[in-house]
This record gives structure tokens, sequence and C-alpha cells, in this order.
């Protein structure tokens, strides 16, 4: 059940307002997601009530568990499988108005711990997406390191047993950051470096919580951005931010973008 959809009330205007200004004069500008921005597209979140861990064990998560355990493997394959989550997940309002923003020259990247690709879908030049955890769409493998994208691995293995590399029978695996993982190391660098360098950073729908990721926020706001938060629950960077608004990130976004394109055509 996607969530948001809250009438955006007078103050959220009022903080809308103060956000378009920002964007109209920052010159750097990093937009940070989580998995609220995708809730409106109907993927759940972690934390949030019916979020994936009401439904998964955590457990089954770790790159322990992955490699050590050939039950934990086949339930992931059928996971893959039956693509229930990501199949057919379309963007929503809130990729489209980040989209919309780098159209209008006013993103440099995002930086994002979703591996649902739906930035992509919506139209975000894919060399300025930096995934901190990887990418639903392709698989790698643990001996040889090919990496194909899962499509094409679910085309040739239909069957419910658990397809090793084509190449070397190596273990195949979702290229994604388990529990246990390290974040690769060169997106993490540039993420790490436009966040140092931007002067506006926008996260949208994270708990921030989770480390180093949640790093990003605060690595901009001591360098001097100003920082803007907008997700439906307090987040523990709330105390640091210019602004938070606690709102349905779809809605809000749109208003934004809505908002710097009449201040860009001189209409507002
Ligand atoms: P999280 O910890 O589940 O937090 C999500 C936050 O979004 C919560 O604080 C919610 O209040 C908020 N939220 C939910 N819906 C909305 C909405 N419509 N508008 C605004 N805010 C909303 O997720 P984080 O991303 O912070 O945690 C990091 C994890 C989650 C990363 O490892 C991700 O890979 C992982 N994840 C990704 C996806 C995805 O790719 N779509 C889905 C689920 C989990």
């Amino acid at each position: 059940m996607p969530q948001g959809g809250k009438m955006i009330e007078r103050a959220a205007e009022e903080k809308i307002a103060r956000v378009v200004d920002m964007i109209a004069q920052a010159k750097n500008i990093v937009v940070f997601t989580g998995a609220g921005v995708s809730t409106e597209s109907g993927i759940p979140d972690f934390r949030s009530p019916g979020g994936i861990w009401t439904r998964f064990d955590p457990e089954d998560f770790t790159i322990d568990r992955f490699l050590s355990s050939p039950e934990t493997r086949l339930k992931q394959w059928r996971f893959l499988l039956a693509g229930d989550l990501f199949k057919d997940a379309l963007p929503n309002a809130a990729h489209t108005a980040i989209a919309g923003l780098e159209a209008l020259g006013k993103l440099n990247c995002v930086i994002t711990q979703n591996i649902d690709n739906l930035h992509q879908k919506a139209g975000n030049n894919p060399s300025h997406v930096y995934e901190l955890h990887g990418n639903m769409k392709w698989i790698r493998c643990l001996d040889c390191g090919a990496r194909r994208p899962l499509e094409e691995i679910l085309l040739e293995n239909a069957s419910a047993s658990v397809p090793a590399c084509g190449h070397c029978g190596g273990i195949l695996k979702p290229d994604v950051i388990f529990f246990g993982e390290a974040l690769p190391e060169e997106t993490l660098a540039e993420a790490t470096r436009q966040a140092v360098c931007c002067d506006f950073l926008i996260v949208v729908g994270s708990s921030l919580v989770v480390y180093p990721a949640a790093y990003m926020p605060l690595y901009a706001k001591q360098a001097g951005a100003k920082l803007v938060i907008v997700n439906l629950t307090p987040t523990p960077a709330d105390q640091i931010a210019d602004i938070v608004i606690n709102a349905a990130a779809g809605e809000v976004m749109e208003q934004i973008l809505q908002g710097v394109k009449e201040r860009i055509s001189g209409c507002a």
C-alpha cells in the first residue's frame, strides 16, 4: 500500500517556498534518497508498518548467511523468480520531479540507498546516480566477478533450482549490498566528494539511520551546505537541518519543481 497522499499543510507550503529560494540560489545541488521516495511506487520501505522487515528475515540478507546456507540462496532465488517487489514498479511523482530538477540544470547528482532503478527509469542520467547499495537489476558471480542483467539469468533459468555462474560455476548473488558487506568503494568515494562539495542537499524519504550512507547529509552540512529533509517521520538529522518537511515525497517534490520552474521562467 503506497504511503503518502496527506494534503500539504499551510506551514509546509511556506517551507516549500523557502526551499525553492534555496534551490534557485544554489550552484551545486545533491538529492539524497532512501526507500521512502519509492513507497508511492508501491515498494515498501524497511521500517514503516508493513515494511520489508515485517515480511522477510533480515538474517537472510547477511552475507554470512547467504554464503553458508543453500536454503537461504534458494529462498532468495525464489524471491527473484517471483519478482513481486520491483518488477513492475514505475517512477512516482517524486522521482519524476527529481529528474525534472536535473532537466532544468538544477541537480549535480542523486545519491541513493535504493536498489530499485527508479531514478534511472524516471530519466536521471545513470552516470549521475550513485547507488550506494547496488541495484537489483544486476546479478554478480562471487567467484569470477561476471555481472549480468537479472532478466537474462531469469530467462535462461526459469526453474525453481538456484542457477550457478555460466562462466565458472560460482555462486550468483544479486548485485546489492547485504549486511556485512562493504559499500562499493568508488561509488562511495564519489558520492562523498559530491556531498562535501555541494551547497544544497535535500534528503527525500530516508530514516537516516543506515550508515555509512547517512553520513552524506552530515558531510554536506558540515562543509557549509544548506540541508533540507523531506520525510514522513522524524530523523536523527532533523536538528541540524535548515528545513524539515514531514509530508509525502511525491506531493512535496512536485511542488518544489513547480516553484523552481516558475522562478526560472521569471513568473514568480
Ligand atoms: P527506511 O529506513 O525504511 O526509511 C524510509 C523512510 O521513508 C521512513 O523514515 C519513512 O517515514 C519515510 N517514508 C515512507 N514513505 C514516505 C513518503 N511517501 N514520503 C516521504 N517519506 C516517506 O529506508 P532508508 O532508505 O532510510 O534505509 C536504508 C535502507 C533501505 C537501504 O539499505 C535501502 O537499500 C533499503 N531499501 C530500499 C528499497 C528500494 O530500493 N526501494 C526498499 C526498501 C528498503
